[in-house]
């Protein structure tokens, strides 16, 4: 029987993904991935979620893809079965927002797994680093892509190249993360946040996080056109005209999620 590595709850119309795997710092092993990825579908799927949030626990996030699973792996086996790739891209085909709540360690494949994520708030804790380099790899889940879109050629080429870690006040500065938050209060506050969201338009929402994901995606001047035109399309939602009644006649909207 398959150890349950992924601990799914709801918290209203928030979707609660805490991943637990203590004894191994959460490292990310194939059994993880699926549960993660089936849980983040079941979610992404069920009308009455309106946002996802990951967490781990306060020593881990997660400490990266397993080394003791890895480390007899030949080319082959992680080049024809793809067998570490596969689960990790599910994540990215989750069209609800999905928030990373980070406490202590975010290395390797845990660092690239929240920064899949659609943000991340980060506990005073927090420790992101891609120490693959000292392990005689590099980031293979889209670390040496998506930091230095995050934080900059400079401090991404440090990090992926010397493997140090970078503390939350950092990863703050540097744009890594959008807020810190007193480690006792991170779940609350991510939950509180989440919920926000949840009480959004769903399709609206939906549109909004592709539209700011396309800035990563194209040029100015493309990522110009599709916001204009997925703007145009708010307006064949029931929700658009909800909300600029609800200003409109000082009352809060109630949305349908049509
Ligand atoms: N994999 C497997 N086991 C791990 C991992 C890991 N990544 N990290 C920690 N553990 C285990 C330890 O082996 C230890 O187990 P045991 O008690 O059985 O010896 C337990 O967790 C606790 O760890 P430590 O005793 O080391 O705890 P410390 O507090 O002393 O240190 C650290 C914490 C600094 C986080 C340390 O554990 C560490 O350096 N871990 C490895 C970090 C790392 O190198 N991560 C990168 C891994 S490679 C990777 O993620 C590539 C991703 C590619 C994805 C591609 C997808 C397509």
């Amino acid at each position: 029987m398959s150890e349950n590595f992924v601990l799914v709850e709801t918290r209203g119309r928030v979707g609660l993904l805490t991943l637990n795997r203590p004894k191994a710092l959460n490292a990310l092993n194939d059994q993880l991935m699926d549960q993660l990825g089936a849980a983040l579908q079941a979610f992404d799927a069920n009308d009455d979620i309106g946002c996802i949030v990951i967490t781990g626990s306060e020593k881990a996030f997660a400490a990266g893809a397993d080394i003791g699973a890895m480390k007899d792996w030949s080319y082959m086996d992680v080049y024809r079965t793809e067998y570490i790739g596969r689960n990790w891209e599910t994540l990215r085909t989750i069209r609800k927002p999905v928030i990373a709540a980070v406490a202590g360690y975010a290395l390797g494949g845990g660092c690239e797994l929240a920064m899949m994520c659609d943000f991340i708030l980060a506990a005073d804790s927090a420790k992101f680093g891609q120490p693959e380099i000292k392990l005689g790899v590099i980031p293979g889940a889209g670390g040496t892509q998506r930091l230095p879109r995050a934080v900059g050629k400079a401090k991404a080429m440090e990090m992926v190249l010397t493997g140090r870690m970078m503390d939350a006040a950092e990863a703050e500065r540097a744009g890594l993360v959008s807020r810190v938050i007193p480690a006792e209060r991170l779940l609350d506050d991510a939950i509180e946040t989440a919920t926000v969201i949840a009480g959004m338009s769903i399709p609206v929402a939906i549109m909004a996080k592709e539209s700011v994901n396309r800035a990563f995606e194209s040029s100015l001047h493309e990522g110009i056109l599709f916001e204009r035109r997925v703007f145009h399309a708010c307006f064949a939602t029931e929700d658009q005209k909800e909300g600029m009644a609800a200003f409109v006649e000082k009352r809060k909207p109630v949305f349908k999620n049509k």
